[in-house]
C-alpha cells in the first residue's frame, strides 16, 4: 500500500492513525463482550475503518453524515461519548433512542448524523433532503451517505442519485464495496466492473479509490468536498474495501474462498498505516503503547457506564406519547368575514397558497407541478409568487422524495409533496412507513411534511387511478390522517396540516374536485384536527363516514325521505374522535359506517371493533358496515358503480331500522 502524505503534518497523521485505532479497539472489545453474551448483535467494519474514520474527518463537524451498519468509525470520528453510544447498543435509555431502537439505528442532530433504517437505501433519499435544505439556505456544505454494495441494488439508489443530479445537491454518495451484500458475491448483485463507471449514467462525477488507504479516502475526500461546496453537484466515490468479518457476527464467513481472505489480510487499513508511520519515524512504540492504553481506558469507563444501566421499566404512556412530536393545535379563525365561493380544488388551492405565504421555510415538490400547475391545476400561478425553489419539479421519484421530506424537516424546513394520484403513494411507501412515520418516536426528529393524495373512484380511471387507500396508513403509528368532504374544511384541514410538524396524509377526493363549491372564507383560517363534524342531526340511526360518503349518505337519505338519519363526518381519520362516536351511538343505538375503501380491514372495521368494546350497551342493532367490494376498482362506469357501495347503502339503512 503506498501511501502519500503529502503536505499532511506529523501531527495530523498521528490523529488520523488514532482515528482508526479507535473504532478497532472497540470493536476487538465488543467480539470478547459478545462471546460474553454481554452484548447482542454486533456487525463488524474490521477491515473498513479507513472509510468511516478518512470521510469523516475530512468533512466540517456540522455536515451532516448517513453511515450504516458497518460505520462505527463515523461515529467515533464524530466524538459521541462512548458511554452513551454502547448504551445505545445495550438498549438503555442512556442511548440515542430510549431504548426503542438498536445499534446505530438513531440520529443526533447534535453530531449532524442520520443514522440508517434496515432498509438500508433509503438514506439517500434523506441525504438529498439535508443537501436541498443546505442548498436553499445557501450554506456551501455537503452531505455524505453511505452504502453497501449490495444495496445499490434497491430502487432507493438510483432514485436518490437521479434526484440530485437532475437538482444539483451536494452529496456525496459513498458506495463501500466490500465484494458481499451478506453471502451474495458481486458477480450475483451487479454487472458493472466499477461503480464509478454508473456516474456517467446519472450526468455525475464519479472516482473509484482504494478504500483500505486512510491518506487516500481522507485527501479524496477533503478536495472533492472543497469543490462540491463551492460548485454544489453530487459526487458517486466507490472505496474499495473487503470485509473480514461475518455479515454479523453468528452468520460467519464459509462462503469467502479463504485465498481472498488472506489477500485482503494483507491490506488492513489499520497495520498498513501503522506500518508506515513507523517506517517514517513518525510514531513509536511507546507512542502506541500510550494511545492503546488511553483508548483503552476510555472504553472501559464508558462501558462501566453503560452496563450499570439496564433495560429500561415500560412507561407505556410516554411510549404512546412520543409516537408524536408534541404540538398543540390553535384553531386559527379567519381574520374577518369575507367569503368567496370556490370549488374543492380552489379551497385546496387557497389553503396551500395562504400557508405558502404564512410559512416561508415551506417548500412545495411533486410531478409537474410547477410551471404546469400540477395535473390538477392546484399549483397553477405558484412558480410565479413563490418561485422554483419553494415549487420544485420532481422526476418520477416518489421514493427519495418521500425521503428528502424527512431531510428538509432535519433542516427545520416543512414540505408538502403532491402524488400525482393516491395510487403512486406505492413506490414511496417505504419512506413513509419506515422512515417518516417513526422518526419522532425513534430519535426525536419529525418529519414535518403533508403528503396531498388525490384519491378515489367515480371518474372510470380503472384500477390504478382510483384507489382509496387510506386504511394503508391508517394502521401505520406516526402519521395523520385528514379527508375532507367539502370546501370549508378542505382549506382548513390543509392548513391545519401544513401547520403541524408531524406528517399527514391529506386526502382529497378527484371527483369533489370541481362538482362541489361553496362560500368559504378568503382568509388563512385551520379545522380543528381530530375533530368529526356532525353534517345532519337524526334520531333513527347513524351513519358514520368520511369523504365521498358524506355526499352519498346525504343524497340517499334525500331519496328515502322517511328515515330521520344523523350522519357523521368523521374528517380526521387518525387521530379519529371517538368521543363524537361514541356520542352518535349513544343518541340513535344504531350505526352504519360508510366508506369507498373496500370492506375488508378498512377504517370501518376498527370504529366497528371499537363501539363494540366501549359502547356495546348502547346498541340496539349490530354495527353495519357498507364499503365497496373487495375487488380492484373497475375501470367500465357500470362496473365501477357496482364496485362502489352507493348501490348497496339503501338497503342496508332499511335493514338497520328494521333490525
Ligand atoms: C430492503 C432490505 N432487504 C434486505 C435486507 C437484509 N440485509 C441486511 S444487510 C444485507 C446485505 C447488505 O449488503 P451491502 O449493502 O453490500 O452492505 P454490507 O453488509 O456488505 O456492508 C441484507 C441483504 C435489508 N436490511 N433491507
Amino acid at each position: 500500500m503506498i501511501f502519500n502524505r503529502k503536505q499532511y503534518s506529523d501531527t495530523f497523521l498521528k490523529e488520523l492513525y488514532a482515528g482508526l485505532l479507535r473504532p478497532r479497539m472497540i470493536e476487538e472489545k465488543m467480539l470478547i463482550l459478545l462471546r460474553q453474551s454481554r452484548i447482542s448483535k454486533w456487525f463488524s467494519g474490521i477491515g473498513q475503518e479507513a472509510v468511516s474514520v478518512g470521510l469523516t474527518m475530512a468533512l466540517e463537524e456540522d455536515e451532516y453524515i448517513l453511515p450504516m451498519h458497518r460505520n462505527l468509525g463515523v461515529f467515533t470520528s464524530r466524538g459521541l461519548p462512548l458511554d452513551k453510544l454502547f448504551s445505545q447498543w445495550q438498549g438503555t435509555l442512556r442511548g440515542y433512542t430510549k431504548a426503542r431502537d438498536r445499534s446505530f439505528h438513531f440520529g443526533t442532530n447534535e453530531h449532524h448524523l442520520v443514522g440508517m433504517i434496515s432498509h438500508l437505501g433509503p438514506q439517500n433519499g434523506v441525504a438529498d433532503g439535508i443537501a436541498l435544505a443546505s442548498r436553499l439556505k445557501k450554506e456551501k456544505k455537503v452531505t455524505a451517505v453511505f452504502n453497501g454494495d449490495g444495496g445499490t441494488s434497491e430502487g432507493d439508489f438510483h432514485e436518490a442519485l437521479n434526484v440530485a443530479a437532475v437538482w444539483d445537491l451536494p452529496v456525496l454518495f459513498v458506495v463501500e464495496n466490500n465484494g458481499y451484500g451478506l453471502s451474495t458475491p458481486s458477480s450475483e448483485q451487479f454487472r458493472c466492473e466499477s461503480f464509478a463507471d454508473k456516474g456517467i449514467g446519472y450526468g455525475m462525477d464519479a472516482v473509484s479509490i482504494d478504500g483500505n488507504n486512510i491518506l487516500e479516502v481522507y485527501d479524496t475526500i477533503h478536495l472533492l468536498a472543497e469543490n462540491m461546496r463551492v460548485s454544489p453537484r453530487p459526487v458517486l466515490i466507490e472505496c474499495r474495501t473487503f470485509r473480514m468479518r461475518g455479515h454479523e457476527e453468528a452468520s460467519g464467513t464459509k462462503y469467502v474462498p479463504p485465498a481472498l481472505m488472506s489477500e485482503w489480510a494483507k491490506k488492513d487499513p489499520l497495520e498498513n498505516f501503522e506500518r508506515y508511520l513507523y517506517n517514517e519515524g513518525i510514531i513509536d512504540a511507546d507512542f502506541v503503547e500510550a494511545l492503546r492504553k488511553g483508548i483503552k481506558k476510555e472504553i472501559d469507563d464508558a462501558l462501566e457506564i453503560a452496563f450499570r444501566e439496564t433495560h429500561p421499566i415500560p412507561d407505556t404512556e410516554a411510549e404512546i406519547k412520543d409516537v408524536y412530536a408534541p404540538f398543540q393545535q390553535t384553531v386559527m379563525p379567519p381574520a374577518s368575514e369575507k367569503e368567496s365561493r370556490k370549488r374543492f380544488i380552489d379551497a385546496i388551492s387557497d389553503g396551500l397558497r395562504q400557508s405558502m405565504e404564512r410559512f416561508d421555510n415551506l417548500v412545495l415538490m411533486g410531478q409537474d407541478i410547477a410551471e404546469y400547475g400540477g395535473v390538477f391545476k392546484i399549483t397553477d400561478g405558484f412558480v410565479k409568487a413563490f418561485g422554483k425553489e419553494r415549487v420544485r419539479n420532481t422526476p418520477l421519484c416518489e421514493s427519495a422524495i418521500v425521503g428528502a421530506t424527512l431531510g428538509l424537516s432535519i433542516k427545520g424546513i416543512k414540505s408538502m409533496v403532491e402524488m400525482q394520484f393516491a395510487d403512486f403513494v406505492t413506490e414511496g411507501f417505504n419512506q413513509i412507513i419506515n422512515n417518516v412515520a417513526k422518526s419522532h418516536w425513534r430519535w426525536g426528529q419529525s418529519s414535518d411534511v403533508v403528503i396531498r393524495m388525490p384519491t378515489g373512484a367515480g371518474t372510470a380511471a380503472g384500477p390504478f387511478h382510483s384507489q382509496s387507500n387510506e386504511a394503508w396508513f391508517f394502521h401505520t403509528p406516526g402519521l395523520k390522517i385528514v379527508y375532507p368532504s367539502n370546501p370549508y374544511d378542505a382549506k382548513g384541514l390543509l392548513c391545519a396540516a401544513l401547520d403541524d410538524p408531524n406528517p399527514y396524509l391529506y386526502f382529497e377526493h378527484k371527483f369533489l374536485y370541481r362538482s362541489l363549491s361553496e362560500a368559504i372564507p378568503d382568509d388563512y383560517y385551520t379545522v380543528e384536527v381530530g375533530k368529526a363534524r356532525m353534517v345532519k342531526e337524526g334520531s333513527d340511526l347513524s351513519i358514520i363516514t368520511y369523504g365521498m360518503g358524506v355526499h352519498w349518505a346525504i343524497e340517499i337519505l334525500e331519496e328515502m325521505g322517511n328515515v330521520n338519519a344523523e350522519v357523521l363526518d368523521l374528517r380526521t381519520l387518525l387521530p379519529w374522535d371517538q368521543a363524537a362516536v361514541a356520542a352518535t351511538v349513544k343518541k340513535t343505538n344504531r350505526i352504519l359506517i360508510l366508506h369507498e375503501d373496500t370492506l375488508t380491514g378498512g377504517i370501518g372495521a376498527e370504529i366497528s371493533a371499537w363501539i363494540n368494546e366501549h359502547c356495546f350497551q348502547y346498541l340496539d342493532a349490530p354495527v353495519m358496515r357498507v364499503a365497496s367490494l373487495d375487488t380492484p376498482v373497475p375501470f367500465a362506469p357500470t362496473l365501477e358503480q357496482n364496485f362502489l357501495p352507493k348501490g348497496r347503502l339503501r338497503a342496508a339503512i332499511e335493514k338497520l331500522i328494521t333490525y
